[in-house]
């Protein structure tokens, strides 16, 4: 079993698709082990992409995902980074699979609906900046 961080981004709790993400990774088989809603602040946000800092889109990337609240989440099973990566589709909705988070829900690169680990360390890494032990049950 592994455990992996995945959040709805502002712009899937604006649209409304917040039930759709949780049931497709429910319906996979992965166990939901921890959730909130929580309105990212600019230090929060700093800290998850501090990998894309120097970056081009890294303003507009900040800017975004502060606009309004996310829904951080652990997830658990079989695999967990992987399948979630994979239940996500590729990073730009465009090119994005069919059947996928973001192939079905999406069409604009900043604007993805979720956020998804993209290794081991990463998962451990951005698990601990949005939950404490206590709150993963
Ligand atoms: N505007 C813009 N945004 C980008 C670009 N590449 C990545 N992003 C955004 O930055 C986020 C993080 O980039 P990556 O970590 O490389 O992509 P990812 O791992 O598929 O996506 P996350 O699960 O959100 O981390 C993406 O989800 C996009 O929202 C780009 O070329 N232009
Ligand atoms: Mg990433």
């Amino acid at each position: 079993m592994s455990q992996t961080f995945v959040m709805v981004k502002p712009d899937g709790v604006r649209r409304g698709v917040v039930g759709e993400v949780i049931r497709r990774l429910e319906a996979k088989g992965l166990q939901l082990k921890a959730m909130k809603l929580i309105r990212i602040t600019p230090e929060l946000a700093a800290r998850h992409y501090e990998e894309h800092r120097d970056k081009p889109f890294y303003g507009e990337l900040i800017s975004f995902i502060t606009s309004g609240p996310s829904i951080p989440m652990v997830w658990e099973g079989r695999e967990a980074i992987q399948v979630a990566r994979t239940l996500m589709g590729a990073t730009d909705p465009i090119k994005a699979q069919p059947g996928t988070i973001r192939g079905d829900l999406a069409l604009a690169i900043t604007e993805n609906i979720v956020h998804g680990s993209d290794s081991v360390e990463s998962a451990e890494r951005e698990i601990a900046i949005y939950f404490s032990a206590e709150e993963i049950t």
